[in-house]
């Protein structure tokens, strides 16, 4: 290909066959490394590591695991809330949306939404955005599972796959961001991060958003806090992962997991706590960690949302509101919106 004409010369294009390509930067951009990342937030006072961090494939399985816990309504209830769409969605898009996923849909979630499209649609065109490569696996089986569908991953951010996108062609695009993965933003971080999906959105453009919703702060707590105690495994496997990855001496009969609503922050937060004083070694971060008894290392914000705040949200940031969907319950949200 002209190198003059190239339309996307900073990304590497791996055509798989016919239905599967996928696109992915040559060099990913200048980002830190996981022990960089480990190293600087856990050498300081308010110690931290940051949620994107538990989803090794363990984290990932443990997640899987949390969606399907009775005390977790959060992905039951948006897949309740996605059903009712297959009847509503299809007077927002037509022949021309593709569906674009913030996050590799090997879900339920993105099916519904494939139901929608590919009955609706000669061919349908999926985009799912991710850092992650497993992205291939995933891929493979929705290709055996619907007959009329071309799939493009993006191995990306998500700002950068929207990036991408932006200058790849005019189709519109539906872009999907479920599971109120926006609650682990802050207030701050959040309305910069929704500034940055409207600049790459085009006019007709759709964006659909699923938000957890302010409630009893006891139906909160249980689902940070279940019974099988796998929330807690799963916030405590990201100590195991650093012992793997970092070469760390975490022992993890030493911490516990704590998790509690803020009313006033509206959020969900989650802590590993340390039982006892202690210091760890992490070799890859260059680091002894020292510990008190009762120190806590913050782990997860889940922020939650009320219908006014949602608008606010949005209309704030450059965005109308189409449509916002609920439970009967009220429990969680799924908003539909474009550019204002
Ligand atoms: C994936 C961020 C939406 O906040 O509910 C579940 C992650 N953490 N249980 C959430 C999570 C503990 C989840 N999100």
């Amino acid at each position: 290909m002209n190198k003059a004409i190239q339309k996307h010369p900073d990304y590497k294009k791996y055509v798989i066959d016919s239905k599967l390509q996928y696109f992915k930067p040559h060099a990913s951009k200048i980002e830190k490394t996981f022990a960089e990342e480990i190293s600087s937030s856990l050498n300081r006072e308010s110690k931290f590591i940051v949620p994107k961090f538990f989803y090794d494939k363990k984290g990932s399985d443990l997640f899987e695991k949390i969606c399907t816990l009775p005390e977790y309504y959060p992905t039951r209830t948006e897949i309740a809330i996605l059903k009712k769409l297959k009847t509503e969605l299809p007077s927002f898009i037509d022949d021309s949306f593709r569906l674009v996923e913030l996050g590799s849909g090997a879900s339920v979630k993105t099916r519904l939404l494939l139901d929608i499209f590919t009955q609706m649609q000669q061919t349908t065109e999926y985009f799912p955005i991710d850092i992650s490569e497993i992205l291939a696996e995933s891929s493979e089986q929705l290709l055996q599972d619907y007959d009329n569908l071309r799939i493009t991953g993006i191995i990306d951010t998500y700002e950068g796959g929207l990036e991408f996108l932006k200058n790849y062609d005019d189709k519109n695009n539906l872009i999907l961001f479920l599971g109120s993965s926006f609650g682990n933003f802050s207030p701050t971080d959040g309305k910069i991060f929704l500034e940055k999906i409207n600049s790459t959105m085009k006019s007709g453009d759709l964006f659909l958003i699923g938000l957890d919703l302010v409630k009893d702060s006891q139906i909160l707590e249980s689902a940070y806090n279940d019974k099988q105690g796998i929330t807690a495994e799963f916030n405590l496997n990201v100590l195991s992962r650093i012992n793997d990855e970092l070469d760390a001496d975490f022992n993890l009969d030493n911490f516990s997991h704590y998790s509690i609503y803020n009313k006033e922050d509206q959020r969900i937060e989650m802590y590993l706590k340390s039982l006892v004083n202690q210091s760890v070694v992490i070799s890859k971060s260059g680091l002894l960690l020292n510990l008190e008894k009762n120190e806590l290392i913050h782990t997860e914000h889940s922020h939650k949302f009320t219908l006014d705040q949602i608008k606010t949200l949005f209309t704030s940031t450059g965005f109308k509101i189409n449509h916002t969907w609920l439970d009967e319950k009220t429990n969680f949200s799924l908003t539909l919106v474009s550019k204002n």
